[in-house]
Formats: structure tokens, C-alpha cells, sequence
């Protein structure tokens, strides 16, 4: 598994020129529709976890560092979150999430405590494909987010190891940067953070501002009440 170390920065018309200033490969331009899922209230969000489908393919990210206290700016504007791609994998992390919040709640969540069971003796026995949506409902996770994003992405090959910097444009109308590195889990994720501090310096970005991602600015227009609270438990 790895953890995706990432900085988001604003994208201004003269980035592209000084990508190439600096070296960076362009790697391709693509577009693709993310679709967003949590449970009408939002126990994944609430607590940090991503649950998307990408063009067929699902992912969950979930928070690398629960609860440690940033050690500087860098670490601050610098997001960490552990990525996990395997269909099975995804869908008993979201079971267990959906299970110990029902678990944290009264007595009358018995019911929906059965409709879990369920969904897991049936996963014991049954196949199950990744265009499988049936689990979606048994579980009652609807789409809460749903854009699509034209993205170009860069490669800066450094001696300390690549870096891939991707501009992305939403449908929504709004732009915005990431400065990426993917670490193996349980690796130092202080060269990670280096690595990103040092091509930051490179394209001259110097705000010591934390940037907007696509998420953010999408809840903010189209579910601000949601957006309010992820605000008030910060996790935006
Ligand atoms: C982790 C997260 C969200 C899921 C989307 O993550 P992000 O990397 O922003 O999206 P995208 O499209 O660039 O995915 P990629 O192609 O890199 O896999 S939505 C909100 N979060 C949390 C979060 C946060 N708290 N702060 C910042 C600056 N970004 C994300």
C-alpha cells in the first residue's frame, strides 16, 4: 500500500512555462469523472475517508497520520493519506468504518447493525465484481460528489527521486495544482516532504497559504451544510 504525500498550489498562466523552465516532462493529458460515496450522514467523511470511483476504478484514502501534530509549515500545506485500491480491501475498511459507528451509536441501530452482518456473510459466499453496485445500496451509500477533471500531468526527475505535478482543470470551473509524491507505507515520509518543499522552491511558489482542492471548493458551492461540518471537525 502507499501513501500519497501531496501539496496543492494555485495555478496561475505562467505555471506551464515555468514547468518547462525547470525540466518537467510532460506525461499526458487526460480526462476522467470521479464520483464521491458516503452514507446520508457522512459517517466516512466525518471521519477522513475518501470513498471514490474513478472511471471503474474505486479507491479509498484514508488518513495516514491520525491525531500527530504537524512538525512545521511544510508538513501543515502538505496532505498524507494512505491509498487503498483493492476492491475487497476497500469494501470490509468501509464495512468496519460503517459497523463501529453503528457500534458507537444506541440500541435502536440494531437494525442496520443486521443489514451489516448481512452484507458480510453474503461477501463470504459471493463473488463480487468492481461494477458491483449492489453493495453501495446494502450498505446505503449514495453519491454525494460527482465532477469530472481535465488533467495534465508532469514528471521532474530529480537525483532524490521523481515528483509528478499535475494541473487540474474541474468542470465546475476551478483550477488547482498538486505537487505529488507516493511513499511506500511505513517508509520516512520527511524525504517525501523535502522532495516537495524542493520543487515548491523551484516554480517560485512561496505562499505560505494552505490551497483549496477541488473537494473543498465543490462542497462549498453544492453541499454547504456537509462542508460546514467537515469544517467544524476539521478536516477541511
Ligand atoms: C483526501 C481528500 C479528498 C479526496 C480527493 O483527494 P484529492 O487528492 O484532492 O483529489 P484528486 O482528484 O487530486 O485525486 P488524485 O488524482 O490525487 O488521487 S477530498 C478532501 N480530502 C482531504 C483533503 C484535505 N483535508 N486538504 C487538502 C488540501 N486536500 C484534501
Amino acid at each position: 500500500m502507499t501513501v500519497e504525500v501531496e501539496r496543492k498550489f494555485v495555478c496561475d498562466a505562467e505555471i506551464m512555462g515555468k514547468l518547462k523552465d525547470i525540466g518537467a516532462k510532460c506525461i499526458g493529458q487526460h480526462q476522467f469523472q470521479d464520483q464521491y460515496f458516503d452514507s446520508p450522514d457522512f459517517i466516512l467523511t466525518l471521519k477522513d475517508f475518501w470513498l471514490r470511483c474513478r472511471e471503474g476504478l474505486w479507491e479509498l484514502k484514508c488518513p495516514a497520520v491520525i491525531g500527530a501534530k504537524p512538525e512545521d509549515e511544510t508538513d501543515t500545506l502538505c496532505t498524507r493519506y494512505r491509498e487503498i485500491t483493492s476492491f475487497p480491501l476497500i469494501q470490509s475498511e468501509v464495512r468496519r468504518l460503517i459497523r463501529e459507528h453503528t457500534a458507537e451509536g444506541s440500541e435502536s441501530n440494531s437494525s442496520q447493525r443486521e443489514q451489516i452482518d448481512k452484507v458480510t456473510e453474503n461477501e463470504d459466499t459471493e463473488s463480487c465484481s468492481a461494477d458491483d453496485t449492489k453493495w453501495l445500496t446494502d450498505l446505503n451509500l449514495v453519491c454525494f460528489a460527482a465532477y469530472k477533471t481535465d488533467r495534465c500531468s508532469y514528471i521532474l526527475e530529480r537525483e532524490e527521486g521523481a515528483v509528478r505535478v499535475d494541473l487540474d482543470q474541474a468542470d465546475f470551473g476551478y483550477c488547482v495544482g498538486e505537487i505529488e509524491v507516493l511513499v511506500p507505507e511505513g517508509d520516512d515520509m520527511n524525504a517525501a516532504l523535502q522532495r516537495i518543499t524542493r520543487i515548491t522552491a523551484e516554480l517560485g511558489l512561496n505562499s505560505e497559504k494552505s490551497v483549496e482542492g477541488k473537494m473543498h471548493v465543490y462542497l462549498q458551492r453544492y453541499q454547504p451544510d456537509h462542508y460546514v461540518k467537515l469544517l467544524s471537525a476539521h478536516i477541511l
